[in-house]
């Protein structure tokens, strides 16, 4: 068999008579991107502007069809959004100008500057921008996935485009019993959802005066309800006020379908788990990094998530190398308002590379995550790596407002569609900075000074 790694496309091999010819094509690029999620359409964006829509200049890597506006995920889970509203054509969000190569990435080769895709292509970059986001593993909960598939096991997920008009359905059936949620002992994206969602659900049987036959809990693997002390307190309140049960290190093991039954070990004591029968289960999946990235320990740190450094974003070893997004091991809360941040830094650092200049973009570890915390209402948590509130608004955002509800609902998606994957938005820190000014938050000044 030849190999002819080169200029031979498939029509010039038929052409010239070529047969059992082993494809492998080799392109070059400024810009390689892996991933066309979030994090990397808006980094595709943004390079695409500056080279002026040059062609090929930028190249991104992604096999999947669509692309998905994720936090809309929680409030189609809670009948407020058509499934309709999450997603959109990776043709129609990628920029015109940058190439798409519909495969998946199977080799990393830092010390060639190369990539190989699943064809057996090679693709040269002079920068890799790593942003793969994080697997699912729903096979790691052992009768999860025929129960996700079945309509009549009330057990179901916002975490999956599959899966997550399901959830709806399923609020709407349950009568009475018990109904619980969980949050998985692996970093998750988005961790504030699984408890939207109980949130969600739980006022919509409030609505319909279901409460009396209908109790709530949520059962995370964590030792916390929230990560950032200010919001933990407020939604500690909420919990109590609302009687929802709130079980903390309880990790969902096992489901058994055929009996609505659900196997939950307890973490403060390993060898005790406990067997419930519920009348409706929402599961978080434990999630974890692409399995591309695991099997390049030199690009990763044990776990498997790419090894950055967490104020500039590049990679330890690699100079040429960035990351940003769910798959990196950076410790903030991975949220699309952390990317919106992440993507000025990781920007401004190749860019002023590329100019010779001192790269000086520092990322502070913001994320931010509206809390929905029933219909209508929302605590919009911001925070920074150390845990310090960030916020944005001259108010305490500890508190549940409206507006913020109609934000998540209506003004982030817009801004999402049509700003940040345009590669024109950088989170709010901007913002933050000049409307800090007329309030008395005090700490919050000092951050956003220290952002800019
Ligand atoms: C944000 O920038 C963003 O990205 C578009 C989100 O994603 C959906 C958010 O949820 C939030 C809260 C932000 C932060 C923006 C402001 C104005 C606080």
């Amino acid at each position: 068999m030849y190999r002819i790694t080169g200029y031979l496309t498939p029509s010039l091999a038929k052409s010239f008579n070529i047969h059992n010819v082993a494809r492998e094509a080799h392109q070059s690029c400024k810009i390689l991107v892996i991933g066309g999620g979030t994090a990397g359409c808006t980094m595709a964006a943004k390079f695409t502007n500056k080279f002026k829509n040059a062609k090929d200049r930028v190249i991104v890597v992604e096999p999947s069809e669509t692309h998905y506006y994720q936090p809309m995920f929680t409030l189609i889970g809670g009948g407020v959004k058509p499934f309709e509203s999450c997603h959109e054509k990776m043709e129609k969000v990628l920029p015109k100008s940058a190439k798409w190569v519909k495969d998946k990435v199977t080799k990393f080769d830092p010390k060639s500057n190369t990539v190989i895709v699943g064809n057996g292509d090679s693709i040269e970059y002079e920068y890799l921008i790593v942003a793969t986001g994080l697997q699912l593993h729903w096979d790691k909960i052992p009768g999860l996935k025929e129960a996700l598939k079945d309509d009549k096991v009330p057990v179901c997920s916002i975490y999956g485009p599959d899966t997550v008009e399901k959830v709806f359905k399923i609020i709407k059936n349950t009568k009475s019993g018990t109904a619980y949620f969980t949050f998985p002992s692996s970093p998750v994206k988005c961790p504030g959802a699984p408890q939207k969602i109980a949130y969600l659900a739980e006022d919509y049987w409030r609505n319909k005066q279901k409460l009396r036959d209908i109790r709530v809990t949520y059962n995370t693997a964590l030792p916390v309800i929230f990560g950032v002390k200010k919001y933990a307190d407020a939604l500690w309140k909420i919990c109590e006020k609302r009687k929802i049960d709130v079980n903390l290190q309880t990790n969902l093991i096992k489901i058994i379908p055929s009996k609505n039954e659900a196997v939950f070990e307890n973490l403060k004591n390993p060898n005790e788990s406990r067997t419930v029968t519920f009348a409706m289960l929402h599961v978080t999946p434990p999630m974890g990094p692409p399995d591309v990235l695991k099997s390049h320990p030199e690009l990763t740190n044990e776990a498997g998530f790419l090894t950055v450094d967490p104020q500039t974003l590049r990679h330890v070893k690699y100079p040429n190398i960035f990351g940003l997004g769910d798959c990196t091991d950076t410790p903030n809360s991975k949220t699309m308002a952390a990317i919106a941040s992440q993507s000025k830094v990781v920007f401004g650092n190749i860019t002023s590379d590329l100019d010779g200049k001192q790269a000086k973009e520092t990322y502070d570890g913001y994320a931010s995550c509206p809390l929905v915390t029933g219909y209508g209402k929302c605590i919009l948590a911001e925070f920074n790596y150390k845990l310090e509130p960030t916020e944005t608004f001259p108010m305490n955002q500890a508190n549940e407002y409206f507006i913020m509800y109609l934000m998540k609902k209506d003004f982030f998606p817009y801004l999402y569609w049509n700003w940040m994957l345009k590669g024109r938005w950088n989170g709010p820190a901007v913002f933050r900075k000049y409307l800090n000014l007329f309030s008395n938050k005090n700490n919050v000044k000092e951050a956003a000074a220290k952002t800019t």
